[in-house]
């Protein structure tokens, strides 16, 4: 059994909500690790002790939590990493683990915007099914194969690392992380006439620049909308999710 008063969190990282996190948990002086997947070659530090890599499913998650004497554990993954959240709630309830999600709320248009939803990046792919354009394909690098059976437009690509190779014939990459400016966004799109700028629905600060610089050139975006989660406890606020530790048991010395 956990010894609550001695809390070690774990925090599910990859997001600028979970930088200010570790930030903030940091300066609570509260025992936690910061997880990464190790999807970049090199992932931001952080003031917190740091694990990079998968943990072998549920099992692994289960195994993690118990040979490490995890009090809490924060999900503030990115809302497309569906697949770490769903193991992050079975594995909690098996190891009857707390589980907070951090998360940021949806984009929404607004009134100026020119956004066509879609519900996953299959039908993203299938709405790219047209005349070649000029696309801003902004969504990173681990789908760009879905993307390749239609090899007709012109694509600019915005990616972490330098890719060893590309599925898509014409394209330009930027090699950039964020969090982006809307003028340097800007500025790209005009340099690269886009036409199109697709989109996962991310939410947050950091990818919103590209929305934001397609609404001031007046450029149409196809937004993917971010998979279905089970239910779970969401936290939208740094402040909740200290509060939520301090009321489930954890001592904050305060
Ligand atoms: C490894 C860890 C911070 C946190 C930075 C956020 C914001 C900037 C914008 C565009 C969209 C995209 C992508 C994006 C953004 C933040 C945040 C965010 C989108 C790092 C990071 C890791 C990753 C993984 C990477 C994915 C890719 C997605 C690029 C760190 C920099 C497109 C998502 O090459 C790859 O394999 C990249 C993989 C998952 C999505 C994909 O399918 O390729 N993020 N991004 C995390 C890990 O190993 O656990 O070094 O900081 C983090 C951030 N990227 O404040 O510094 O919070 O979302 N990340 C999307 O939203 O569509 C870029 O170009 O406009
Ligand atoms: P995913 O598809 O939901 O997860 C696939 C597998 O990767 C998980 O089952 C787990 O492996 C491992 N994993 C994912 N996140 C992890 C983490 N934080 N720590 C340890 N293992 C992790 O995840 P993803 O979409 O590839 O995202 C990977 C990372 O990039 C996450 O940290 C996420 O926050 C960040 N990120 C993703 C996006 C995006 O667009 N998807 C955008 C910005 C940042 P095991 O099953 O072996 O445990």
């Amino acid at each position: 059994m956990t010894n609550l008063l001695r809390p070690n969190v774990l925090i599910l990282g990859g997001t600028t909500e979970a930088n200010a996190l570790a930030k903030a948990v940091s300066e609570q002086g509260l025992a936690a690790i910061y997880s990464y997947a190790g999807r970049v070659e090199k992932p931001r530090p952080q003031p917190l002790p740091v694990r990079v890599g998968g943990f072998g499913g549920v099992q692994g998650l289960v195994t993690y939590i118990r040979d490490n004497g995890i009090s809490h554990v924060i999900d503030a993954t990115h809302p497309f990493a569906s697949q770490m959240s769903r193991n992050a709630i079975e594995a909690c309830r098996e190891a009857q683990t707390p589980l907070a999600a951090l998360t940021r709320p949806a984009w929404r248009a607004q009134s100026d915007d020119d956004w066509r939803h879609v519900p996953d990046i299959p039908a993203a792919v299938d709405a790219l099914n047209v005349e070649a354009k000029r696309v801003f394909l902004a969504v990173g690098r681990m789908h760009l194969e879905d993307f390749s059976t239609q090899p007709q437009h012109r694509y600019l690509l915005r990616l972490v690392d330098a890719p060893e190779e590309l599925p898509l014939p014409n394209a330009e990459v930027v090699v950039a992380r964020g969090p982006f400016a809307e003028a340097d966004d800007r500025a790209l799109m005009q340099r690269y006439e886009t036409q199109l700028v697709v989109s996962k629905n991310a939410g947050g600060t950091g990818a919103r620049a590209k929305l934001d610089a397609a609404r001031a050139l007046g450029l149409p975006v196809l937004m993917i909308d971010r998979p279905v989660l089970p239910e779970r406890t969401e936290l939208s606020t740094i402040a909740q999710v200290l509060d939520w530790l301090a009321h489930s048991g954890v001592n904050l010395g305060v």
